[in-house]
This record gives C-alpha cells, structure tokens and sequence, in this order.
C-alpha cells in the first residue's frame, strides 16, 4: 500500500468525493492530533503519575480514572480554538461544552468517548478514544442539548484510536473505512488499511458471559447455539474475544469479523445495556457499516434510533452481518 499521510488522504477525499469541506478536514486533523498526545499521555503509565482515579464520578456514576480526565481536557483544550466547531459533549461531562464566546464558533457538534475501556488502564491492556461529528442544526444560535440528538445517519465522519501494541486511527467520512498507524519517529499517521470490509461470517464472537443469567431468552438462544459447535445447529465451531474495551473488540472484528454484544439485562430495564448511544455505539455503528457490517439494538439498525438524551443507552450487535442479522432476527 501506498504510504501517504492521513492529510493527503483528507485532502484527496476532499477533491475526489468533495464531501470533506475545510472545515470538517481541520476538524479530524486536530482530533487526530489530540489522539497523538493521549497516546502519549497514556504510554507513560506509571511513569508519567496518570494511573489511578480521581476524587470524582462522572455523569455515568462512574469513578473517574486520572487518564479519562485528561484525555477528556486534551480534546477540549485541542479543539476549542480552532473555529470548527459549534459545541462538544463528552461521556466525561455531564453537560454539553459550548465553545467559549473568545473563540470562533464552527458548523460542527464533535462528541466523543475520551478514553474508553477506564477498567483497562491500570493493567496496560489497549483502551482507545471514540469520536462522532455531527452538522449542527441549520440556524442554530446558542447549542442546547437538543441539539445533538441527532439519529446516527446524520454523521458526518466517525472514528476510534486504539492504543495498543500500535497506536492505530480509524475513520470514515461515508465513504469508506480507512486506517492510519503513528510512526512515532515522524509523530505522523501514516495509512496503512484503505476501505477495510468486515467478513459477512465468523467464527469468533464477543460478549461478556458473566452476564449470562440476566440476558433476554433471543440471547440466550444465539449464544447457546454457538456454544454447541459443530453437534449444535450451527454445524461449526466457534472462538468467543472479550478484551472489555469497544475499541480493541471492535477493531478486531474490523480486521477479521465477528460479533460484538452487550445485550439489554433483565436487572434494570430503565438501563438498556451498558454501551452509550451518541459517542460509542453511533460512531461504532457508522463505521462498521462503512465496512460493511451491521449494526442493531437487537430490534432496528441502531443508526436509525432517534435520540432522547445525550447519554442514554442502547443495546449493542454489531459486526460480521450475516451474524447479527441471526441474532437480531431471533429478536424478531
Ligand atoms: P464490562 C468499557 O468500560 C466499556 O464501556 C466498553 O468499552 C466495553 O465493551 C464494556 O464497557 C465492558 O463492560 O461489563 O464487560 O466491564
């Protein structure tokens, strides 16, 4: 593969497909580079002081390591200034952040997961950042809340880091999957998997077991037939991946298939699974179909939910889609 830089694919996708304007290029080169610095924040590890938590608890309820926060506060920090953006909302605060009035205001609503897969952190195992950009709405003045809630289909790109072994980018911008790798030498991203497909069949699934006695009975009945094997209905196989962070099972299955699950649980019906809608399972969801993949809450293509809040949750199918529309089909 031709070696070019993920400005030279932007500005290629910007003459080619003219949907990439300016402003939305500006806009993914400063995630990208934001995504270089908690790259670097996080290789640190023990050595830098950013393990642990903090004092205090996200929206979610959730103790807040030292990384999430940083990471949340380099994505701010990097794109508040640059004029592209109207607003941000991330799953770190509870609020959306309107760009302050010192600052130019942009056409776009940026959200993002900054660090996901926390419990991961101290024990060095791959967690990653998740994005979503989305136009904000024609006319708008002050952003609200409101605002954002936007089905899916209205992105305009999407994209993950995964920091692991690589620190690895992937994006979309509706046309298509790429992937671009950090040559730490040069501090760029350099491409290295263009228009990446998902295989329709596999053989590896992804799902926390633990959970096995709270899952609804077309759950059950997915993961009971694949644990049967080649004696069970299915007549193959199967392997089952549960690294517990979305961006390091999701980018497996981006290069070699399989299915991601974290169905809805019978203990809290006002909590439809765990992963949340607008900045991990939407930007997920954009790219795997980009990839040829699909992507459902068991009952619709979750692409098309329209959103009530912005941190709600939805439960999540996605990848290889002969297999999800399986399991999504035993919903029916
Ligand atoms: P569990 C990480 O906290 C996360 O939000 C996703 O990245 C991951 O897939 C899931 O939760 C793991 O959840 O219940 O297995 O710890």
């Amino acid at each position: 593969m031709k070696r070019i830089s993920l400005t030279q694919h932007l500005i290629e996708e910007q003459r080619l497909h003219n949907t990439i304007p300016a402003e939305l290029r500006l806009l993914i080169e400063v995630v990208s580079r934001a995504c270089k610095t908690i790259s670097h924040a996080v290789g640190k590890g023990a050595l830098g002081e950013v393990l642990g938590t903090t004092e205090t608890e996200n929206v979610q309820g959730e103790v807040q390591k030292k990384l999430d926060v940083i990471s949340n506060d380099i994505l701010l920090q990097a794109n508040e200034w640059g004029g592209h953006l109207a607003a941000m909302a991330s799953e770190e605060m509870e609020t959306i952040h309107p760009i302050p009035n010192r600052y130019p205001k942009g056409e776009y609503l940026l959200l993002f997961d900054p660090l996901d897969g926390s419990s991961n952190i101290d024990v060095n195992v791959s967690i990653g950042t998740i994005f979503s950009v989305l136009k904000a709405p024609e006319g708008m003045s002050r952003p609200t809340e409101k605002d954002f809630l936007q089905p899916g289909t209205k992105q305009v790109a999407a994209g993950y880091a995964v920091y692991g072994p690589q620190t690895v980018l992937v994006i979309t911008t509706g046309n298509g999957v790429q992937v671009f790798t950090l040559d730490r030498e040069m501090g760029s991203w350099v491409m290295t998997g263009r228009d990446i497909q998902i295989p329709e069949d596999t053989k590896e699934y992804a799902i926390n077991a633990s959970n096995a006695r709270h899952w609804q009975p077309p759950v059950t009945r997915y993961i009971d037939e694949l644990q049967a094997g080649t004696s069970g209905p299915r007549g193959k196989d199967f392997n089952m991946r549960w690294i517990a962070s979305m961006v390091a099972d999701v980018h497996r299955i981006l290069n070699r298939g399989g299915i991601f699950m974290y169905p809805a649980d019978a203990r809290d019906p006002g909590k439809p699974g765990k992963l949340r809608l607008m900045y991990e399972a939407n930007p997920m969801s954009f790219i795997v179909e980009q990839a040829g993949g699909a992507a459902t809450n068991g009952k619709q293509r979750i692409l098309d939910i329209i959103p009530q809040t912005l941190h709600q949750r939805v439960p999540v199918f996605l990848g290889s889609k002969n297999e999800v529309e399986r399991v999504t089909g035993y919903h029916a």
